[in-house]
This record gives structure tokens, sequence and C-alpha cells, in this order.
């Protein structure tokens, strides 16, 4: 299906950055730090550095597919040449720079960005910059370690920049899937994805070789943060986890290989992911975002039989390991735009079971994803919302404890809220398992606070629950206003919830 790659009518203009437009709306690929540019955001930073000197303000409006990496949001971040960013952070200089209020952030859940794209939300991209591992033949890019946003972009932008990186495997070609019948209504299509494993499209993205304006080479791995084996927390709640499915399938409510599985970043789903690879479930699949180390391990051991996502988020170890198999995987991943691995439509109609991570909830289990005390931005709600709102099984998992115990992950109320309890069905901290499914408000707060809460804060929440259930203005979702959001206030008074 895919060519043999060449480069020889690619010409290299690292110079091109000149012309970027100030002020104007640049889109790059780029998905939890894998595959996004790298040589031209940091030529650009340089561009943007010097831009005072000149006498002369620069900066961008950012669209990417996620988060990228240092050399694209940090370096643009450290120039403070980012204006506008969207859709999906987790670098710490832009963080920073958007909590001091430099920078201005459209947090968007992922699977909506293209479409929002397409309807002109964010303005028409002037400059598309996209990494790729090489070109066909016949001139269509064959992506690099994330599909994310880059056939919209390069559908919609004015000009389009490739970064070739060549220290990827070329033999990750066939890894993709790009699905080219995505389109506004009233014309959208039915998608045609009934398995996690189905391949309905490409293994390449065409472009318009009319608005390439330039090609560069790249050889530098992703921003691939290391591994940190699961602490005694996240293997406490991944056992929680599992515990929890098993019975479901004693149940006959879930099959043995269980459903498709969604699970966000960190240790706590590598921890997960452990647990389901060493358990007796058997040709386990995979439907999410993000291809994260436990889940190779799984591909590998044959646990897994397949996993869908639209990028990979890895430590170096599992990169080289990619690299080093990429014939092997790419039979057994496949990596889509993300308006396909994050459509409410597939994750419905497939039934996933959904997994992640969340700052604090309240004691009747809404979620917050986002916003440390309420306003500063961790890093954004991500494909969170895509899943759990539409997820067979929508499952979120915190310690219950952070900053050494000073803050309580489950509160009276929330500063701010991502998910509400709607689209809440399980909460699971190390203490134990708080099954909602079914259960009222009030029904919900007790089950909360027996299973999830830290002993530290339980009779403070119960003390809570008490007063709100006598001074309540109504006893459907009981709050003690006045007391409500006292946890977060002392925290930023004194460095404690507790006091
Ligand atoms: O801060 O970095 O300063 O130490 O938040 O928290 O405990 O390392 O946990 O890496 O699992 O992240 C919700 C942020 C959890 C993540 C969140 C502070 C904590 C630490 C990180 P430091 P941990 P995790 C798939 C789905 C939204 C997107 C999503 C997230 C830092 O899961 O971004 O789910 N989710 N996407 O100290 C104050 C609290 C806190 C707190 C944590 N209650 N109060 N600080 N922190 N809880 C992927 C994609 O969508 C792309």
């Amino acid at each position: 299906m895919v060519q043999d790659t060449f480069f020889g009518p690619l010409i290299l203009i690292a110079s091109f950055v000149s012309s970027f437009p100030s002020c104007g709306v640049s889109a790059a690929s780029g998905f939890t730090g894998a595959g996004y540019p790298k040589a031209v955001p940091e030529a650009l930073a340089q561009r943007i550095r010097a831009a005072p000197a000149a006498g002369k303000e620069f900066s961008i409006r950012l669209l990417t597919g996620a988060s990228t990496g240092p050399q694209l949001d940090g370096a643009l971040a450290q120039a403070n040449g980012i204006a506008f960013r969207a859709p999906y952070n987790g670098d710490s200089t832009l963080r920073a720079r958007i909590n001091d209020g430099s920078t201005l952030y459209l947090d968007t859940h992922l699977g909506q960005v293209a479409q929002k794209a397409r309807q002109g939300q964010y303005g028409k991209p002037n400059i598309a910059i996209i990494e790729a591992i090489g070109v066909t033949a016949d001139g269509h890019l064959i992506l690099s370690s994330s599909v994310g946003n880059s056939p919209t972009w390069a559908q919609l932008a004015d000009k389009i920049i490739v970064e070739i990186n060549i220290w990827q495997n070329p033999e990750l070609a066939g890894i993709h899937d790009i699905w080219s019948h995505v389109c506004l209504p009233p014309n959208t299509q039915f998608i045609p994805l009934i398995h996690p494993g189905d391949r309905i499209g490409n293994g390449t993205l065409p472009i318009d070789i009319e608005r390439l304006a330039a090609v560069v080479i790249t050889d530098e791995p992703d921003r691939n943060a290391p591994f940190t084996e699961p602490d005694q927390n996240a293997r406490t709640i991944a056992a929680h986890v599992l515990d929890f499915l098993q019975h479901e399938v004693k149940q006959g409510r879930l099959p043995s290989s269980l459903l498709p599985l969604q699970s966000g970043v960190g240790n706590i789903a590598n921890a997960v992911l452990e647990g389901l690879n060493n358990s007796q479930f058997e040709n386990l699949t995979g439907f999410r975002e993000v291809i994260q180390d436990g889940m190779l391990s799984m591909l590998e051991s044959g646990r897994m039989t397949v996993a869908s996502a639209s990028s990979f988020s890895l430590s170096p170890e599992a990169a080289q390991r990619i690299n080093e198999r990429a014939s092997f995987f790419r039979e057994k991943i496949i990596l889509r735009q993300q308006e396909i691995s994050n459509s409410p439509e597939l994750i419905r109609r497939l039934g996933i079971i959904a997994m992640n991570g969340m700052i604090e909830a309240d004691i009747y289990g809404n979620v917050n994803s986002t916003c440390v005390m309420g306003s500063r931005i961790q890093n954004g709600i991500g494909g969170s919302g895509d899943f759990a709102r539409n997820a067979f099984l929508s499952i979120f998992v915190s310690p219950s404890t952070e900053k050494g115990g000073k803050i309580s992950a489950f509160v009276p109320m929330l500063p701010h809220t991502d998910h509400i309890i709607q689209d809440v069905q399980i909460i699971v901290s190390e203490q134990g398992l708080a099954d909602l499914r079914g259960l009222a408000p009030v029904e919900r707060a007790r089950e909360i606070i027996k299973n999830c809460a830290h002993p530290d804060f339980r009779p403070l929440l119960k003390d809570y629950f008490e007063q709100a259930r006598k001074q309540s203005f109504g006893q459907h979702i009981p709050h003690h206003l006045p007391s409500a959001l006292a946890w977060h206030q002392r925290y930023i008074e004194t460095g404690s919830m507790a006091g």
C-alpha cells in the first residue's frame, strides 16, 4: 500500500520561517508529545526573540492536536511567542505563561477540534507545520508518531511546511489510517468502523503540492518522558479497578475479553495496564487516544490483540522498542486522526471502558480534571470528556490526597467542574472504589466519603455533608454555600485544606 519513500524533489528551506505572519494562526502536528515539528518552531522562536530588538512585537496563535514538546510549546513559550493556544497543553513553561495571563488558552474536547476548525472557529491557519517520516512516490505524506489533527491542518492551511524526521523508523509506514470522508453537517457520513482493529481509510495523507512551502529534515526523537514505576497508591488503585472488572465479568455485565479500553496517561494508567497484562483476561482491545508503555507490553505478550489510538506517549525506552520492532507494532497498532479516535459516536457504539485521572471530585462525584484551586490550569480536559460522557463504563482514578496530604482529592464542592455527575460512574482512590451507577446524589455522597476519601479528611467531609443536609436551600444536592469552597480558600491561605 505504501510506496518506497523518497526525498528527491524536495527542497530544504529552514529560513522559510521569515515569512510567518505575526498574529497569524499556525497549526502544527503533534499529540501528547509525539509527532510534532521540532526544527521550524525552534527557528521561529529565535525569530520571535529577535523581534523586540528590531522594534517589533511578534507572536502567533497556535493550534495542534494535543500537547507537544519542548522544541514547540516549550521554545515558543520561552520566547513568549504564543498569544493564543488551543486545544491542550502539557508543557510546564507554557503552563506558566497561561497561568500568569500572558498566553490565552482555549482548552477543548480533543475530538471536537477538527470540526470546530472546519467551521472557522479558530480562524484560518496561515501555515500548517506537519511532521512526517517520508513521502510516497505520488506525493502523499507518511505521517510520524501521531496523526492528531494533521489531515485537517493540511486541508485548511494556506501553506504547508513538512518536517521529515529521519529519527523515526520508516517501517512505521502502514501504521496510520486516515479517513478522508470527514466533512461538516449536513454532509456528515457514518464512520464505517465496527471493531477497534478496522482500517477504514488510507495509510498516507495526500497534500496539495501547490501549497507546499518548504520541507525541512530533522533527526530528533519525540519528547519522551522517562517511565516512572507505578508507586504503591497507583498499584492499589489498579488492584481495585481489576477486582471491579472481574466482578463485572462474573455478574455477566462484561464479556471475558472486556470491552475496548481507554485510559489516560500517567502512573495509575500504566499500573492498571500492568495489572491487566498479568490477569486472566484475554483478547483485550484498546480504543483510545494514546498508546503508552503498559500497552506495548500487552501487545507484545498477546494479552491485547489490537490497539487503536491517535498517537504514542512513551518513555524513551519504549519509543526505542517501537523503533526497533516497527514492523511488528504496525500490525497491532492503528493511528487515526483524533476526530475518529475520540469520536463520541464510536465511543458510544463500541462500548468503551474509560479510565481517566482527575484533580479532584466533590462528594457527589462531579469531577475537576483541569483547574487547580479552580483557576490554575494543569493540562486541559484533553480527551477525558469525549470518553467519559460516551463510555459504557466511565471510571475516574486519583490518590485520595495530594501534596503530602495537605490536599484532599475529595472536597465538599468543586471550584471548577469538567465532568458532571451524569458522566461519572465509578471513582477509585487507594482507599477503595465507589460504584455510583444508579445512585442519586446523596447516595453517591455516602459511597464516595466511605470508600474513597482519606481517613484524615473523612470526618470533615461527613461533618460538611451533615451540615449541608441541615441547612441547604434544597435537598436534591445539599450544599452549605458559605463553607462549600472553604477548603480551597484555606489551602490558598495556609497551604493546607485541613487548616
Ligand atoms: O503536580 O506536577 O506539580 O507535582 O497535578 O498530578 O498526581 O502526577 O497525576 O499525572 O495522573 O495527572 C488530572 C492532571 C492527573 C491528568 C491529571 C497536581 C499534582 C501534580 C499531576 P506537580 P499527578 P497525573 C488522556 C485523557 C486531564 C486530561 C485527560 C490530566 C499534577 O490526568 O491532565 O484525562 N487529566 N486526558 O500534585 C492540587 C489537587 C491535585 C493537584 C493533582 N487535587 N490539587 N494539585 N495535582 N491533584 C490523555 C489526553 O487527553 C491527551
